[in-house]
């Protein structure tokens, strides 16, 4: 592990053997995501000071609407992992099909796959409210040098190489694993480095906040409507707070920190939830289950959940590994 204030990429270096791939390819992998991570937070930072917030007028394949630092977000990611020459394909919550990238060298060696979600919460942007970068790593399983295709995509949560996110919050971080627990660097604007602020991070088992959104309350499955009952109960003194920043990176980050869980669980403006598995919930069940915590659709382990579709959703409930096993035990018990 490392030392407090190391740079991220001190920390990288030290630790590439613990990767279980050849080590120069993780290190270009987090060295352009850490790169993207500092432009899109320099746009971030000023997004209220320049004509560059606000909707584009557009929609995503989500039928939301997109914000022009979403756009922006988007291409800079895509940009920096394209220029690496260590990535074959790419999928975004802003695209709405994968995109292939062709290697600088003609029989296209790139054995890596991210989807990324380039600005999740962006209808925070707005308000000033912390937003964030979600992204995914598997190896391709398709043949090097091949395009790559749709199956490539489509693995399994368990599957993932590497995992992390980008909060750019009061203070810019980016906190990630590569299987071997989870370490977050915290950004020196004036320098532009990242450095190793919370080494090894860790899920409290119990805790005390649930994030959800409750204005869907009457649409939860029952297991729901019962767990969140019981966190409100008055019956000794329950110590439950509710939080919800609306930007699953932000509440995940605090309850990772503090302990506690955030469920988005379906409902029936969202029948299967509306969180998407390949590049919100499968990142952070890895972050979560690395740093000690739990995550799954109220039955089924996230990582477990066979993907089908690029785009799909399910439902969500991650964190403190007490906190969720409660809530499966009411779903057990009580259901849909
Ligand atoms: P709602 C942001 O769009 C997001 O994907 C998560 O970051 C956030 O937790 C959730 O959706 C908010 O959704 O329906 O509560 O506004």
């Amino acid at each position: 592990m490392g030392s407090k204030n190391q740079t991220l990429g001190e920390f990288i270096i030290e630790n590439q053997d613990s990767f279980k791939y050849t080590s120069g390819e993780l290190s270009r992998l987090i060295n352009s995501i850490r790169l993207a991570a500092k432009v899109v937070n320099h746009e971030v930072n000023k997004a209220g000071l320049v004509d560059i917030v606000g909707a584009v007028g557009d929609k995503n394949i989500q039928g939301e609407e997109q914000q022009k630092l979403d756009i922006y977000a988007n291409d800079k990611f895509i940009q920096t992992l394209s220029n690496r020459n260590i990535v074959c394909g790419i999928a975004s919550e802003e695209e709405d099909s994968f995109i292939t990238i062709n290697s600088q060298d003609e029989n296209n060696q790139n054995k890596y796959v991210v989807l990324i979600d380039p600005l999740d919460g962006s209808s925070n942007i707005d308000v000033n409210v912390s937003v964030g970068t979600i992204f995914s790593i598997y190896r391709r399983v398709t043949p090097v040098g091949t395009p790559v295709k749709l199956e490539d995509f489509l693995q399994k949560g368990s599957e993932q190489v590497a995992a992390g996110y980008v909060v750019y919050g009061t203070s810019t971080m980016l906190v990630y694993t590569t299987g071997d627990g989870v370490n977050g660097f915290t950004l020196n604007p004036a320098i532009g480095t990242f450095y190793l602020s919370h080494p090894n991070m860790v899920f409290p088992e119990d805790g005390t906040i649930y994030s959800v959104n409750e204005g869907n309350y009457i649409d939860f499955p029952l297991g729901i409507k019962k767990y969140i009952k019981y966190c409100q109960e008055e019956e000794d003194d329950r110590p439950y707070t509710s939080r919800y920043i609306g930007s699953l990176v932000s509440d995940f980050h605090r309850n990772m920190i503090k302990g506690g869980i955030y469920m988005y669980p379906k409902g029936s403006r969202n029948p299967n939830g509306k969180l998407r598995l390949l590049y919100e919930c499968n990142p952070m069940a890895f972050l979560a289950e690395q740093a000690n915590g739990t995550s799954s659709d109220g039955y089924t382990r996230t990582l477990d959940v066979t993907p089908t579709e690029l785009h799909q959703r399910v439902p969500f409930i991650c964190g403190s590994k007490n906190m969720v096993a409660k809530v499966e035990e009411f779903m057990l018990k009580f259901g849909e």
